[in-house]
C-alpha cells in the first residue's frame, strides 16, 4: 500500500469512527468504540502494520498521520461524552424535580450572650480610655474578699455580703474588688484597670441572682479625687445609655471607700417624669463607687500620702436589664433559646 492509500483509508476510517461516535447514546457505547477504534488491537493502530511496506523515507509521515487520526477521534471522544454527562445531569435534575423555588436551609448559627454583649461594650468604653483588663480568680481568700479591703473579721459590714463559704478561709468572692488589691500587689502606680467577671452572693430573687458578673475600675494617681471619678463614670453612663444622660452621685457606705457614693442615671424609661422602673424618683442606681480608702492602699503597698485613687463596681446583669429593659434575672441564666435570640 502507498502512502497516499493508506491516508485515504484512514480518513475514510475516521469518518466512519465519527460517525459513530456521534450517534453514541451513552458512555458505555463510548468505552466500546475507543476500544474499537483507539485499541491496542484497534483499527487505527492496526495501520501501522502497514509501516514495513512503506519505504523508509515515508514510514515517519504514515506515524504522523496515523497520529493525528488518533487525536481527533480521542478530542470527538472527549466533547461526546462530556455532552452525554451534561444530559444525564438535565434529565436527573427533571426526574427528581427540585424546586428552586423553595426557601433554602439555614444552619443553626450561635450568637454573643446578652451578658456577654454587655460586657464587652463596657469593656470597650473603659479600653478607648487608656484602662487595661486585669483578672483574678473566683475561689478567693477571705483575705482579699474582705480583710484586706477593710472590712475587719466579725465587722457587720460583712452582713452586706452574704457570703457561700468554702475550706480553709477560702470563699467564692463576693464582689471583684478583690482584684483591687492583687493588683495593687503586682503593679506599681500609676494604675488605670478594670475587673470584669463572676462573682457570687446567697441571694435569689427576680433582681438578684448567686451567681452574677460585675466589673470593677481602678485608678491609682497622684492627686486624683471625687470629681475625677464623676467625670469617668459621667462618660461612661453617656457611652453607654446615650449621650444627654446625666447622673448623679448620693452619699452611701463601703468599708474599702471613703468617701463611698452610689451613682444613679437619670431615669431612661420615663425621662425622669417618674414611673415603676425608677419607683417615681426618676433616678435609677447603676453601680456603687468612691476614692479609695487609704488602709486599702496600704494593703496593696502603695503609700497613702503619696497616691490617691477611685473605685468603682457595677453590676453586668443590672446593665443589661437596663438596656434591654428586662425586669428577671432569671431569664439570663435559663437558656431560653426564644429569650436568647433576640438579642442576636
Ligand atoms: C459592691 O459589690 C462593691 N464591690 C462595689 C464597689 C466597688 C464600690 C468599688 C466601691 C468601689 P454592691 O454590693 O452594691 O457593691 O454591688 C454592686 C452591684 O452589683 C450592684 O449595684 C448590683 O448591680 C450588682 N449586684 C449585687 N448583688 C447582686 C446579685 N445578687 N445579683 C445581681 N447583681 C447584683
Amino acid at each position: 500500500m502507498s502512502t497516499e492509500t493508506v491516508w485515504a483509508k484512514l480518513q475514510s476510517l475516521m469518518g466512519a469512527a465519527i460517525d459513530d461516535i456521534n450517534k453514541a447514546a451513552d458512555s458505555s457505547i463510548l468505552t466500546a468504540l475507543e476500544k474499537k477504534y483507539l485499541g491496542k488491537k484497534g483499527e487505527v493502530q492496526a495501520y501501522m502494520q502497514h509501516m514495513k511496506e512503506l519505504p523508509p523515507e515515508e514510514r515517519p509521515k504514515l506515524g504522523a498521520l496515523v497520529n493525528d487520526v488518533r487525536g481527533k477521534i480521542e478530542s470527538k471522544i472527549a466533547e461526546v461524552s462530556k455532552n452525554i454527562e451534561n444530559a444525564k445531569l438535565v434529565a436527573d435534575l427533571k426526574n427528581r424535580r427540585l424546586d428552586l423555588s423553595l426557601p433554602g436551609r439555614i444552619p443553626a448559627c450561635g450568637a454573643e450572650h446578652p451578658l456577654q454583649k454587655t460586657q464587652r461594650e463596657i469593656e470597650d468604653i473603659f479600653l478607648s480610655m487608656g484602662f487595661e483588663i486585669a483578672r483574678g480568680p473566683q475561689g478567693e481568700w477571705d483575705y482579699f474578699n474582705f480583710e484586706a479591703l477593710n472590712f475587719p473579721e466579725d465587722h457587720p459590714a460583712r452582713d452586706m455580703q452574704d457570703t457561700l463559704m468554702l475550706e480553709n478561709g477560702a470563699l467564692l468572692r463576693t464582689h471583684t474588688s478583690p482584684v483591687q488589691v492583687r493588683t495593687m500587689l503586682s503593679y506599681a502606680p500609676p494604675i488605670r484597670i478594670i475587673a470584669p467577671g463572676t462573682v457570687y452572693r446567697r441571694d435569689d430573687d427576680v433582681t438578684h441572682s448567686p451567681v452574677f458578673h460585675q466589673v470593677e475600675g481602678l485608678h491609682i494617681e497622684k492627686g486624683l479625687n471625687l470629681t475625677h471619678l464623676r467625670g469617668i463614670l459621667e462618660l461612661f453612663a453617656q457611652s453607654l445609655f446615650g449621650k444627654n444622660t446625666k447622673i448623679r452621685l448620693r452619699p452611701s457606705f463601703f468599708p474599702f471607700t471613703e468617701p463611698s457614693v452610689e451613682v444613679d442615671i437619670a431615669c431612661i424609661f420615663c425621662g425622669q417624669k417618674g414611673c415603676r422602673l425608677c419607683k417615681q424618683t426618676g433616678w435609677i442606681e447603676i453601680l456603687g463607687a468612691g476614692m479609695v480608702d487609704p488602709n486599702v492602699l496600704k494593703a496593696g503597698h502603695i503609700d497613702p500620702e503619696i497616691w490617691s485613687g477611685w473605685a468603682f463596681g457595677v453590676g453586668i446583669e443590672r446593665v443589661a436589664m437596663l438596656l434591654h429593659g428586662i425586669s428577671d434575672i432569671r431569664l439570663f441564666f435559663e437558656s431560653d433559646l426564644r429569650f436568647l435570640r433576640q438579642f442576636r
